[in-house]
Parts: structure tokens; C-alpha cells; sequence
């Protein structure tokens, strides 16, 4: 044993060794329970990369799968499965394999899979919905979500890019009314009509939202966790915690559950964003070093 490597084994920072992805790292989070939708593998939009990222560092004793994993959907329409996609489904796989419980709760876009319901493929539990209580005893019911959409779901898009439009839809007016004007036409508000659609969207969220809470109540629940309209959140509506785990396409979000119960919004796309602006004030140190 030479004494010096014993003793920077004390004193020098541990790097951990390269190895393969599934190596425990520096960075490893552990959770009770961890709640991921709308990954929509399957389709380019899906963040394969960042949600891979996300799996290798969290660990968790529950792992839920709440809905639109794999997009049936488009993949029917038109193949599309890079290898990448693969990776997450066998990084889910694994994590079922090596002890984690996955539980999977099919939504919309992977109606498909609401066949097996009951059932379980490589260690991964299919079901309708779920009940799962908290380590400090509250009970949240657990669905996709999709059940609780409106008619006027088509305005939803008009939510994401609302502010931008809008600008937009100002500057096109001006144009629009004045051609109005030239044909004898009265004024007419092109952004009022849209700003009133945007606002339809916006309330969209807010009347799912209340849906899905008061069903939860309803049903003697604590709270509810969902996903579907890509809109993450953690709130308590009239004494109920509502939570939704957001997506995979655009926000990069997940919801999980510390070892006292405690709920949390975990932001990947912001954990990125951080480990990137440390690696680049750390580079010129490494560069000086050696
Ligand atoms: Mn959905």
C-alpha cells in the first residue's frame, strides 16, 4: 500500500473514473419518487439527450411514467427512432431491472399501451391510474390528464406563443385597417380577436387545472399529479396540491418527492444551463493547471 495514494484518497477531491454511463457520478440525486411525462419519444421534438442526462443522475425508489412516453400517434404517421430514443427506453428498462419500481400511466398519444393495463413488460407496472401516498401520508392520485380536456384545446398553441404574436399581430393590424379604411371597410381589431383567443388558451390551463383539482377532491384525495398540457407546476388549489410534471419537449421538467414528502419542480433545462457555465469558469483553471 504506498502511503501517498492512501492519503490523497483523503485529501484530493474524488473525480469519478469515466466509466460507463450507468456509473454512479458526482452529481447523483436521490428521491422517494420521481414523476416524468409527455416525453413523446418517437417524434424530433422529443429532448432525448437532456432526458438521458436527467436519468443517469436521478435516482429514485418510485419512478412514474405519467403518459405520452412513446407518441403512437406520429410514429403511425411517420417513423422516427434514432438511437437516442432507444437509450431512454433502456435506461428506463434497466432502472426497473435494478430495483427501482416504474410504474407506467399511459396518456393520450400512447393509448396503446391502456391495453396492458394490469400487466407489467420488463419490470414495468402499466396502469389506468394510481394512488400513491406520500412519506408524509397524503394520498395523490396519479393520471395522464387527458380525460379532462376542453373543447377549445385548439387555441392552446396560441398560449406558447402569445407574446411574440401579439407584437406581431399589432404591426398587421395597422396594415390590415388601413386597407379597411382605403375599401370603405370599418375598423375592425384583428389583436383584439387574437389577444381574446390567447386568453381563452390561457384560461384553458386554468380550467384544467381546476378540473383535475376538484376531481381529485372528489375523490378523497390530498392532491393530484398530471401531465398532458406540457405546463409544469406545484400549487395548492382550494386545499388540494395540485402538481403537473410539465414535458419533455420544451420545458424539461420532472416532479419529485424528497424523503419527508416534501414536492419540488425540478427544472433540467435550468441544471443544464448551470453545469454549463460552471464547466466554462472552470476551463481556464484546467487550462492554467496543466
Ligand atoms: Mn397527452
Amino acid at each position: 500500500m504506498q502511503r501517498d495514494a492512501f492519503l490523497r484518497a483523503w485529501t484530493v477531491p474524488q473525480v469519478p473514473p469515466p466509466g460507463p454511463e450507468d456509473e454512479p457520478t458526482a452529481h447523483r440525486l436521490r428521491y422517494r419518487s420521481v414523476w416524468i411525462s409527455d416525453l413523446h419519444l418517437g417524434t424530433p421534438g422529443c429532448r432525448a439527450d437532456a432526458l438521458l442526462d436527467f436519468l443517469r443522475h436521478v435516482e429514485s425508489d418510485t419512478l412514474f411514467l405519467v403518459g405520452d412516453i412513446v407518441d403512437g400517434w406520429q410514429l403511425r404517421r411517420h417513423w422516427y427512432w434514432p438511437q437516442s430514443h432507444n437509450d431512454v427506453v433502456q435506461k428506463l428498462l434497466r432502472k426497473a431491472r435494478k430495483g427501482t419500481r416504474v410504474v407506467f400511466v399511459p396518456g393520450n398519444h400512447d393509448e396503446f399501451a391502456r391495453r396492458y393495463v394490469g400487466h407489467e413488460f420488463g419490470g414495468i407496472e402499466v396502469a389506468d391510474e394510481w394512488v400513491h401516498e406520500t412519506a408524509d401520508g397524503r394520498r395523490l392520485w396519479i393520471l395522464h390528464g387527458d380525460l379532462f380536456d376542453g373543447v377549445i384545446q385548439c387555441a392552446k398553441w396560441l398560449a406558447h406563443v402569445g407574446d411574440t404574436l401579439y407584437e406581431f399581430t399589432l404591426k398587421l393590424n395597422r396594415h390590415l385597417n388601413s386597407l379597411r379604411a382605403r375599401m370603405g371597410l370599418p375598423y375592425w381589431s384583428l389583436s383584439k380577436y387574437l389577444k381574446l383567443k390567447v386568453k381563452r388558451a390561457v384560461s384553458f390551463i386554468g380550467d384544467f387545472e381546476n378540473a383535475v383539482a376538484r376531481e381529485a377532491r372528489r375523490r378523497g384525495m390530498h392532491g393530484v399529479v398530471c401531465g398532458h398540457i406540457h405546463h409544469a407546476e406545484l400549487r395548492e388549489i382550494d386545499g388540494i396540491t395540485y402538481a403537473n410534471d410539465g414535458d419533455w419537449v420544451e420545458s424539461l421538467t420532472a416532479l419529485v418527492e424528497h424523503a419527508d414528502g416534501r414536492l419540488e419542480i425540478i427544472d433540467w433545462a435550468q441544471q443544464l444551463r448551470d453545469r454549463e457555465s460552471q464547466a466554462a469558469a472552470t476551463a481556464p483553471a484546467v487550462a492554467e493547471a496543466a
